[in-house]
C-alpha cells in the first residue's frame, strides 16, 4: 500500500431512491436481452432482465435509468454495498501499481494481509493459516483436500438440501439435482449425505437431529473412515434452513472425537451477514477449517480456506494453489471491504435490519397463511409458503410473488429444495428508507398473488 490514498467519497453516488420507467425493463435492457439470447449460452440464465449500467448503496441503475432497490447483493456478496467507496478506491490503487504476478510465482504483501485477518476475524483463538482462490466452490473443494490430506481418509459427509458449488465435487456435495446437477454427472466419489437439522419439517431439537445424523454416519459412512464433515451453519441455496440450537455443536463434537475434519461452509453466511462476523460464532462453534467466499471483497471474485495451522500445513508444499488465487486486486478490494465491515460496525447492522424486517415478516405471515414459517438471522431471513389446506411447498406461489417485487423494482431471490423460499439478502449498508419501501412493495406482492 502506498501512503497516497486518493479521495473516497463519503457514500454513494448513485441515488438510494427507487425510480422505474413504463415498461419496465425498459428498451434499452430489451435490446441488450435479444443480444445476449444470440451470443450467451441458454445454460446461464437470467431471473431479472434489466442490464445494470452501475450501484452503489441498496441500489441498482439500469441502463435504462430504472432503480431498483436491492434485497440479494448479488446472492449474498455485496455486504459493504455495491462499488463501496473504500473497495472502489483500494481496487484504483491497487490496479494501478500491479494487476497479477502469481502469488506463488512473486509474492506480494495484500495476500498476507487477507491471511492475517482471516486468521484473526474466524472463530477460535487456535494458531491458524490460510489460502486463497476464487470462488467458494473452489474454497471447498480445497477444503476437502485438505481434510483428506490431513486424515489420510476418504469420505466427506455433507448434509441434505446442501449447496457447495457446481464444479464436479462441489456438484456431488450439493443436494439438488434441478438444476445444479441434472445431466452434469457423474458425480466425484466418496461424498455421503446426512440428514439436516430443519425444524420446520422435523419438529427435532438440535440433539436428536444431530444423533440421527450420526447414527446414519456412523453405520453408512463408518466413523473412521470420515475425513471431513461440511455443513452451512445456516443453509443458503438449500431454503435458509437454520439448525435447531445444539446441532452444530453436537456434530463438532462428534467430528473431533471421530477424528474428523470440521469444516463449516461460510460462504454464504459470512462476514457480518447474519448479525455475528460468522455464523458458528452464535452457538460459539470453533471449525477447524472455515470456508468463506461472497461478502469477503465487496464483489470482487476472491474465496478463502482458514483454520488450524496443523491442518492447513497438511498438503505439501506447491499441493495447493492456482493461477489466479489471491489476485492482488480482489485482496485489496477484501482489506477495503473489511475495514468498512468495521468502521460501520456491519455486524451491528445486520442485527438492525433483523430487527425492522422480521416484525413486518411476522404481520405478513399473520395475514396470508400461505407464509408457514419466517426464519433466518441478520440480515439473511427468509419466508417458507406452503399451500394452507394440503401443506404441499407452493413453489408456483414463492415465484409469483418474487416475480410481482422485480415487477415493482425490488430484486428478491427465492431458493429452497422445493423452490418455496423467498429470502432477502439486503446489502448491509442499505438506508432505512429503502428497506421500508421494500417490506411495502412485499406486502403488496402478497396482497396480489396470494
Ligand atoms: N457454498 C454455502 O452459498 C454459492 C450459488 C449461485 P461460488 N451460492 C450461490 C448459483 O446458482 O450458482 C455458494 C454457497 C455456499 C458454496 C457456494 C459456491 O460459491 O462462488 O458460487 O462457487
Amino acid at each position: 500500500m502506498t501512503a497516497t490514498t486518493p479521495a473516497v467519497p463519503a457514500a454513494s453516488t448513485v441515488p438510494q431512491e427507487r425510480r422505474l420507467s413504463t415498461p419496465f425493463p425498459g428498451p434499452a435492457s430489451r435490446a441488450l436481452l435479444a443480444r445476449r439470447d444470440g451470443a450467451v449460452a441458454r445454460g446461464v440464465g437470467v431471473m431479472l432482465p434489466a442490464f445494470v449500467a452501475r450501484a452503489g448503496g441498496g441500489v441498482l441503475e439500469d441502463v435504462d435509468g430504472n432503480r431498483l432497490i436491492d434485497f440479494g447483493s448479488g446472492i449474498a456478496v455485496t455486504s459493504v454495498g455495491n462499488a463501496a467507496p473504500e473497495v472502489v478506491a483500494a481496487v484504483q490503487e491497487q490496479v494501478a501499481a500491479f494487476t497479477h504476478t502469481c502469488f506463488m510465482i512473486t509474492p506480494y504483501e495484500a495476500y498476507v494481509a487477507v491471511c492475517e485477518e482471516l486468521n484473526r476475524r474466524t472463530p477460535g483463538d487456535h494458531e491458524k493459516r490460510s489460502a486463497l482462490f476464487n470462488s467458494g466452490a473452489e474454497a471447498v473443494e480445497n477444503a476437502v483436500k485438505i481434510a483428506r490430506s490431513h486424515t489420510g481418509r476418504d469420505s466427506v459427509v455433507v448434509f441434505d438440501h446442501a449447496y457447495h458449488g457446481r464444479t464436479n465435487l462441489t456438484m456431488a456435495m450439493t443436494a439438488k439435482n434441478m438444476p445444479y446437477k441434472h445431466g452434469f454427472g457423474p458425480f466425484a466419489g466418496e461424498i455421503y449425505r446426512a440428514p439436516m437439522s430443519y425444524p420446520l419439517h422435523d419438529g427435532l431439537s438440535g440433539e436428536d437431529a444431530a444423533r440421527r445424523a450420526i447414527s446414519v454416519i456412523d453405520k453408512q459412512v463408518g466413523a473412521d473412515e470420515v475425513a471431513a464433515l461440511v455443513v452451512e451453519p445456516i443453509q443458503g441455496e438449500g431454503g435458509f434452513v437454520v439448525p435447531a440450537p445444539g446441532f452444530l455443536p453436537a456434530l463438532a463434537a462428534y467430528a473431533r472425537e471421530i477424528g474428523a475434519v470440521f469444516v463449516a461452509d461460510e460462504i454464504q453466511t459470512g462476514f457480518c451477514r447474519t448479525g455475528d462476523v460468522f455464523a458458528c460464532e452464535h452457538e460459539t462453534v470453533v471449525p477447524d477449517l472455515v470456508t468463506t467466499a461472497k461478502g469477503i471483497a465487496g464483489g470482487l471474485p476472491l474465496a478463502g480456506v482458514t483454520g488450524r495451522a496443523e491442518v492447513m500445513d497438511a498438503p505439501h508444499v506447491g499441493g495447493l494453489g492456482g493461477t489466479y488465487g489471491g489476485n492482488p486486486v480482489t485482496c485489496a478490494a477484501a482489506l477495503a471491504a473489511m475495514r468498512t465491515m468495521d468502521a460501520l460496525d456491519l455486524a451491528a447492522r445486520a442485527r438492525e435490519i433483523e430487527a425492522v424486517m422480521v416484525p413486518r415478516l411476522r404481520e405478513l405471515a399473520a395475514r396470508f397463511p400461505a407464509i408457514r414459517e419466517v426464519r433466518g438471522r441478520g440480515a439473511m431471513l427468509a419466508v417458507e409458503l406452503a399451500d394452507p389446506a394440503t401443506v404441499e411447498p407452493a413453489a408456483g406461489l414463492t415465484g409469483a410473488v418474487s416475480k410481482h417485487c422485480h415487477g415493482e423494482g425490488l430484486v428478491t431471490l427465492t431458493c429452497g429444495t422445493y423452490g418455496n423460499v423467498l429470502r432477502f439478502l439486503p446489502p448491509l449498508v442499505i438506508p432505512r428508507t429503502l428497506l421500508d419501501e421494500g417490506l411495502d412493495i412485499l406486502e403488496g406482492a402478497f396482497a396480489a398473488t396470494a
